[in-house]
């Protein structure tokens, strides 16, 4: 319980089979939304660059998450919130979990996470503060936590 309590205060999102819910309504955070209706950090989606769009595909048996690299450099990007655009483009449910820990479970990791229906597309918004204070490494993670053989890819930050 007290790590539930920790991860809301980082901003833990979760939105499970298209129905947002959100357990963080702070000014900081990160924030899985549509583009119509999401904001990350009060600033509209429809209003933002998205930064990365990824796509879940499947290539005969092989299912992933499109490009397996992402990488942003902030030393020539302005600091407004990170922007990902997340869609299935294959006929099958899949998830869509960001996270700066590989072990998925420290109670300061920033983690994003989202189950998109067959050709839905989600918005997925990260405060650079966030992104900064989570990723001492400068790396996070993607994958699909639905399947634990989809494959997934790194996201790069060049601080
Ligand atoms: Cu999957």
């Amino acid at each position: 319980m007290g790590k539930m309590l920790l991860s809301v205060f980082f901003g833990l999102v979760v939105v499970t089979a298209g129905v947002s819910t959100s357990f963080a309504h702070h000014a900081g955070g990160v924030e899985v939304g549509d583009l119509d209706t999401g904001s990350v950090v009060g600033q509209p989606f429809k209003e933002l660059a998205v930064d990365q769009e990824l796509y879940a595909i499947e290539l005969g048996e092989l299912k992933v998450w499109y490009p397996p690299a992402t990488i942003i450099d902030f030393k020539v990007r302005p600091g407004r919130p990170v922007v990902f655009k997340v869609t299935n483009k294959s006929t099958a449910e899949h998830g869509f979990l960001l996270t700066s820990e590989e072990s998925f479970g420290a109670p300061t990791a920033l983690k994003a996470q989202v189950v998109l229906k067959p050709g839905e597309t989600k918005y997925i918004g990260i405060p650079t503060s966030d992104l900064f204070y989570s990723s001492q490494g400068a790396t996070l993670v993607y994958k699909c936590h639905l399947h634990p053989a989809h494959v997934g890819g790194k996201f790069l930050i060049i601080k």
